[in-house]
């Protein structure tokens, strides 16, 4: 019924564009499931979490995602947990005088308002500690974000490949893949 639809349609050249409007429709529908992973609360939209696969033994992970504030007040994300760690922090990576140091922040992470926040590869990030399993590319586990104001939005990370979801920088994946091996070994 689609096909005998189409054509229809392609048989006459002026309705040639309502062809393309419709499989430029069709495709955007296609998309949109990986578009739409996102989570909202409050004034905040939390954008695409996702975690980077583990080797097998890790016991610590990152995590990533961005918290656009569409609010007239700031907020701050106090902290967060994930199924398949003891534990998760909120940190903050560095490079200072050329020393990669990376370091818990203690009050949170300040969301400020009309603003997005980005935890990614390099810099701001979770911390996910005591990890239960190894992080296997293609899977996800879910979570919680808190946030001083808006309160706890339950989430889901996806689980992606050394080099993360399309569009995230290559280079940040090399300063950030001391997190694999736990400082204590
Ligand atoms: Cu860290």
């Amino acid at each position: 019924m689609i096909r005998f639809a189409f054509t229809r349609v392609l048989r006459h050249a002026e309705d040639r564009i309502g062809f393309l409007i419709l499989a430029a429709a069709l495709a955007l529908f296609a998309v949109q499931p990986a578009l739409a992973h996102g989570f909202k609360i409050g004034e905040l939209e939390i954008g695409h979490p996702w975690a980077r696969m583990t080797p097998a033994g890790a016991k610590v992970g990152g995590g990533y995602l961005a918290i656009e504030n569409e609010g007239k007040d700031a907020d701050t994300l106090v902290s967060a947990t994930a199924e398949v760690a003891g534990k998760v922090e909120i940190h903050e990576m560095s490079v200072k005088d050329g020393i990669m140091t990376m370091r818990q922040l203690p009050d949170g992470l300040a969301i400020p308002a009309g603003a997005e926040v980005k935890l990614a590869p390099g810099g701001y990030h979770l911390m996910f500690l005591d990890l239960r399993q190894p992080l296997k590319e293609g899977e996800s586990f879910k979570g919680t974000l808190t946030f001083a104001k808006a309160g706890t939005v339950n989430v889901e990370f996806k689980i992606e490949g050394m080099a993360g979801p399309k569009g995230s920088q290559p280079e940040a994946h090399d300063a950030h893949s001391g997190h694999g091996t736990p400082p204590s070994n």
